[in-house]
């Protein structure tokens, strides 16, 4: 191969996100661990991934699953020690994975030392690590809500005060214009790198620099202020692979978060393309069909305008959204094809490629028939806040099987065995009841697997350069059934093409690629311009004498 350029080694890296809670227990507690992690190393290997992104394991009183953390260098006896930690670091090395972890920056658990000594008083040192605004009780500062439901303010009689929380009244936000604030961080972060972590996700990064008074949220005005100096301080001392996620990106900030000259992260995580299937202006409960050309528009969008002046995460999954085949796919008749054309359609394009745990089983959302079942913090508070409203129940519970987060949270299915492998005991959440039939042992005894094609498209970014640099360009854009485009570079040229429907489709494209090389196919056939139902496949050809 002749094109290959010196790349940040993150630039043809495949991330696989664990959801910690739900992937392997290795002792029977029903909860998924540390060394639950260890034992599936192997299988992260043989599928091709570079680097592993756990979701938070700090000591936490799990009232967000880990997103409120309560010590931020030590690890929850739930999910093992920090010793575990280091081992799992090492034997991930010896695997040529990196650990990511996933800081959460934003807030901290009300159960944090520093929120414990805020509270005692204004003038103890920690008060001002948090945001307040004196008030009298039962006026609030602001009408602004928090993503979990309810106010953003939450009374504290003892300082007649109010603190500011985005997410739940259990996770305080942070004050970042507190430079001692800041400085704990950076010293918590260098600590961690010290210990060999290979990167961190930067939760909700977008929010850190909130303006309360003003109602600003994300992307406040001091925010890349904040961000590039904590790169400065941290993350520019090592080789990492550094992800912040951000709803509120669009390409223009994008690619400040992103520059390539290393001053904020590697890539953004942004979720534009994630938000289209809801009624506009409304929550993401609000069901409406996805907009197919407008997605495809969205998606070239940050292609082309992050060609070469940033990165971008690729993702379709992840533990706060339902299960892509679910939702775009056909979780039926079709969910092997489905699953597949889904992967065709996101690997091929530029940008580090995330798959998120099971995804590559082509695992499904959970049906739990009672709202009792279910585990997160969002879902049930929003359950309760649409009763009270006057929504029927029914109709809850319809919004909750599309888009409640507990879809990707039902524990791993490895085997078709007791609680699919993942415990011995009584597993934290219900198991998704097709691990009869979709498990990791089954997918992976068979090379028409999703599995097994996942493992191809993972091999594939390794061996041609065209994944990482060429040029991406989106053709019949109108067409509401095809999704297709090229990457190309000066040698060569890359055609990705899906049927995004369970219907026949015509694509009249392949033509001109006839004897071009198929990288990959979903279907035992020769490529036509007929397309099956969620037929996909990639091809390749060479453009030496064009
Ligand atoms: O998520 C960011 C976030 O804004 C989500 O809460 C999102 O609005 C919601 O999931 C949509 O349904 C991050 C984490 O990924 C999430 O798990 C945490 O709950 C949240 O931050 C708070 O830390
Ligand atoms: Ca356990």
């Amino acid at each position: 191969m002749t094109e290959k350029k010196k790349q940040p080694w993150w630039k043809n890296a495949v991330v696989y996100q664990i959801y910690p809670k739900s992937f392997q227990d290795s002792n029977g507690d029903g909860i998924g661990d540390i060394r639950g992690i260890i034992s599936r190393l192997d299988y992260l290997a043989d599928l091709g991934i570079d680097a592993v992104w756990i979701s938070p394991m700090y000591c936490s009183p799990q009232d967000d699953n880990g997103y409120d953390i309560s010590d931020y260098q030590d690890i929850d006896p739930m999910f093992g020690t920090l010793s575990d930690m280091e081992e799992l670091i090492a034997e991930a090395k010896k695997r040529n994975i990196r650990i990511i972890m996933d800081l959460v920056l934003n807030h901290t658990s009300d159960e944090h030392r520093w929120f414990l000594e805020a509270k005692k008083g204004k003038d103890n040192p920690y008060h001002d690590y948090y945001v307040w605004r004196d008030g009298v009780e039962g006026e609030l500062p602001n009408d602004m809500k928090a993503t979990f439901g309810g106010p953003a303010w939450e009374w504290v009689p003892e300082l007649k005060q109010y603190y500011f929380h985005q997410f739940s009244v259990k996770q305080p936000d942070l004050n970042w214009e507190n430079p001692k604030v800041r400085r704990e961080i950076y010293d918590m972060i260098l600590w961690w790198m010290d210990k060999g972590v290979g990167g961190f996700r930067l939760d909700v990064i977008d929010q850190i620099a909130k303006e309360p008074d003003k109602k600003i949220t994300n992307n406040g005005p001091r925010l890349h202020e904040f961000l590039q100096e904590m790169s400065r301080e941290t993350f520019q001392k090592g080789d990492l692979i550094t992800v912040g996620e951000a709803w509120g990106a669009n390409t223009e900030n994008a690619k400040l978060y992103s520059n390539p000259n290393g001053s904020e992260f590697s890539m953004v995580f942004q979720f534009e393309h994630m938000v289209m299937d809801q009624q506009p202006g409304k929550e993401k409960w609000d069901l409406a069909p996805l907009p197919f050309v407008k997605m495809k528009q969205c998606m070239a969008k940050w292609q082309t305008e992050l060609y070469g002046t940033g990165w971008n995460s690729l993702f379709l999954d992840n533990h706060d959204l339902p299960r892509i085949v679910s939702r775009w796919g056909d979780d039926g008749k079709y969910r092997k094809e489905s699953a597949k054309m889904l992967a065709t359609m996101l690997h091929g394009m530029q940008g580090t490629p995330y798959i998120y745990q099971g995804e590559e089983l082509g695992m499904t959302n959970v049906r739990f028939d009672d709202i009792s079942h279910y585990e997160d913090i969002e879902t049930l508070n929003l359950y309760r806040e649409r009763v009270e409203k006057g929504y029927r129940p029914e109709d809850v519970m319809e919004s909750i099987c599309a888009k409640s987060r507990d879809n990707a949270r039902t524990p791993m299915q490895w085997n078709a065995e007791k609680n699919a492998g993942f415990t011995e005991g009584t597993p934290w959440i219900e198991v998704n009841p097709n691990y009869t039939e979709i498990n990791a042992e089954a997918e992976r005894r068979d090379p028409e697997s999703v599995y097994s094609y996942y493992r191809t498209l993972t091999r594939l970014r390794k061996e041609y350069p065209v994944f990482i640099d060429g040029k991406f360009e989106l053709l019949m854009e109108e067409d509401e059934q095809i999704f297709a485009y090229t990457r190309t570079t000066e040698e060569s040229e890359m055609l990705v093409c899906v049927n995004f429907t369970g219907k026949p489709a015509s694509c009249p494209l392949t033509g001109e690629w006839k004897g071009a090389q198929i990288l990959i196919h979903n279907y035992n056939a020769d490529v036509t311009e007929e397309m099956k139902p969620y037929e996909a496949f990639m091809l390749l050809r060479s453009r030496q004498g064009d």
